[in-house]
């Protein structure tokens, strides 16, 4: 099925009749400062759950009217039903009358491997077919049939890819590191900053190193420019690249060449960038580390969310509830930043992740049907790992004169079985503790006589929490977050799969570094004719010699 979204589904935001009903309601929000706002009962009650997954979101300023409210404008939107169009190959990247992408979103097909009849069958085929060569390579590097060329194991892997191809496949290495198979490391080059390559190569053993090179086009700058920098140490030690290096690439492309690679992995074009860490493109690096078990974990973590996102009733789709929290605090409370908080080290980069992956998907300007937004599309998204943010950027949060939703994420029990009980509590216990003790904070605050200690409250929260960060959870998790973008995204009725807003910038630098190459070869080159404010900026920023 490669059936658009019918044009009825795709309704412009500020012609709800429910946004009518949210925006009285947003004149006297919810008081979380009253004296009985906070009952037991309202923090028992108000608590989404699926896939292991619990959503606490007592500490929003919502009641049941803003609940029904936000209900309604789900069931007016008919989101439910356009991610299951998209679940079934819908093309929904695409901006209606104009010239745009004209896409499946499909992401979701990579962990539909275990439904018995899954809803896109001829993409939900190509990820079993990608996962069975992944298996088939792992087996040999576990039975010792692929050895480098001394017969020795591979025990590093360099993960070389940018943006999407970088963000959410790191996010989940360092989310599930605890869990890696002894002996084998993994390390991410990224940047085009050559010393990003060059910190990482330092001290590498070559000789017993893969490099998986990541890019869906083949074409990107910062990957091709890294990947060559890297064939070329491997050639300066005297090793053959093809004998160490891998591509996950899209069929086609200019890196579809297994002649100069170990092995080949295939990622598709109806899988977006920040939408593919549960494709080959996270999970060749995360086979390599963890296992083809774990990513199966991964796996079945993302589609138990996938499955639950399917749930028409609000209050118990968690995914589409903090959506629709996201959308109650950004359009009708005027909050223009979301953070995320993590209570967990190993989610150390998962905020950057959910940066890409929120930002890049919603940072629109105009709807499907091309029209400029008379609305707010998708909020600032940033975050740090709590406890270290209390110790940094908190103040703002409690004090500040802008007021930041938050997104607390913890966990019941931390990863490894370490810890140390002091003081008659251990180390998790204080860690949550800590987190909880901010989401109380935020709402109530704190009356006092001086001013500089008052804490005026009324900053809303939700709590996601597991019991413990496994890939079960990291893939229910990681599902969760992309379920509430795509959902904001049809709210809003923009195309949350596309990314025109990075091509002005590739294009301009690209004609600057047409100055650097040009000044090389030729002395007497005057670049200030061709671009005259590009060549201005390279002089002034003291980047080009002066007397050219
Ligand atoms: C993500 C974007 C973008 C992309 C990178 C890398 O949705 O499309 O971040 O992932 O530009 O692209 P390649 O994988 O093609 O190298």
């Amino acid at each position: 099925m490669t059936d658009t979204v019918p044009v009825g589904l795709c309704r412009d935001f500020d012609r709800l009749a429910a946004t009518g009903v949210l925006q009285r309601l947003a004149e006297h929000p919810f008081d979380l400062t009253a004296p009985a706002a906070l009952t037991p009962e309202r923090i028992s009650r108000y608590r989404s759950s699926a896939a292991g997954l619990d959503l606490l979101y007592a500490t929003q300023r919502i009641d049941e009217a803003t609940l029904d409210a936000l209900q309604s404008l789900a069931d007016e939107s008919r989101v439910v039903e356009q991610f299951f169009l998209m679940r079934q190959g819908a093309v929904l990247n695409r901006i209606e009358g104009f010239a745009s992408e004209n896409r499946q979103v499909l992401h979701t097909a990579c962990r539909d491997l275990f439904a018995e009849a899954p809803l896109a069958p001829a993409a939900t085929a190509q990820a079993r077919a990608e996962l069975a060569k992944l298996r088939t390579f792992l087996a040999e590097l576990d039975n010792g049939q692929l050895v480098n060329a001394a017969g020795a194991p591979f025990t590093e892997l360099v993960h070389v890819g940018i943006g999407g191809s970088d963000l959410g496949p790191r996010a989940l290495y360092l989310a599930l590191a605890a869990f890696a198979t002894p002996g084998r490391r993994v390390h991410f080059i990224s940047n085009v900053d050559p010393d990003d390559a060059a910190a990482v190569l330092a001290g590498l053993d070559l000789s017993r190193t893969l490099v998986n090179v990541v890019s869906k086009s083949g074409t990107t700058l910062e990957t091709l420019t890294n990947e060559e920098l890297v064939r070329q140490a491997f050639v300066a030690a005297g090793l053959a690249p093809e004998r160490h290096f891998l591509a996950v690439t899209g069929q086609g492309s200019p890196m579809d060449n297994p002649a100069r690679y170990l092995r080949s992995f295939y990622m598709f074009d109806y899988i977006g960038g920040r939408y593919s860490a549960t494709s080959m493109v996270g999970a060749v690096m995360l086979g390599f580390a963890l296992g083809d078990e774990q990513v199966v974990e991964i796996l079945r973590g993302a589609h138990a969310m996938d499955l639950a996102a399917a749930e028409p009733a609000i209050r118990h789709n968690p995914a589409l509830l903090l959506a629709l929290l996201g959308i109650w605090n950004r359009n009708f409370l005027g909050c223009d930043t979301v953070a995320v908080l993590p209570y967990s080290q190993a989610l150390v980069r998962f905020a950057a992740h959910l940066q890409q992956l929120d930002m890049e998907s919603n940072g629109k300007s105009v709807s499907r049907g091309g029209r400029e937004l008379a609305w707010q599309s998708g909020p600032v998204l940033w975050g740090e790992p709590g406890t270290n943010g209390q110790h940094a950027f908190y103040q703002l949060l409690h004090q500040g004169t802008t007021i930041v939703p938050t997104e607390f994420i913890g966990f019941r029990q931390n990863q490894l079985d370490k810890d140390l009980l002091l003081q008659g509590t251990t180390s998790q216990e204080k860690l949550v503790a800590n987190l909880l003790a901010q989401i109380l904070a935020l709402a109530t605050g704190q009356p006092h006589e001086n001013p500089n200690q008052r804490f005026a409250g009324n900053r809303p929260s939700a709590l996601l929490i597991a019991d413990r960060l496994t890939p079960y959870a990291m893939g229910a998790l990681l599902a969760l977050y992309e379920a509430k973008v795509v959902f904001q995204g049809f709210l809003w009725n923009i195309n949350s799969f596309d990314q025109e807003g990075v091509q002005l910038g590739k294009k301009l630098a690209n004609g600057l570094l047409a100055h650097f190459s040009a000044h090389r070869q030729n002395f007497l080159y005057n670049g200030s004719e061709a671009d005259p404010r590009g060549w201005a900026l390279l002089k002034a920023a003291g980047l080009l010699d002066e007397h050219v």
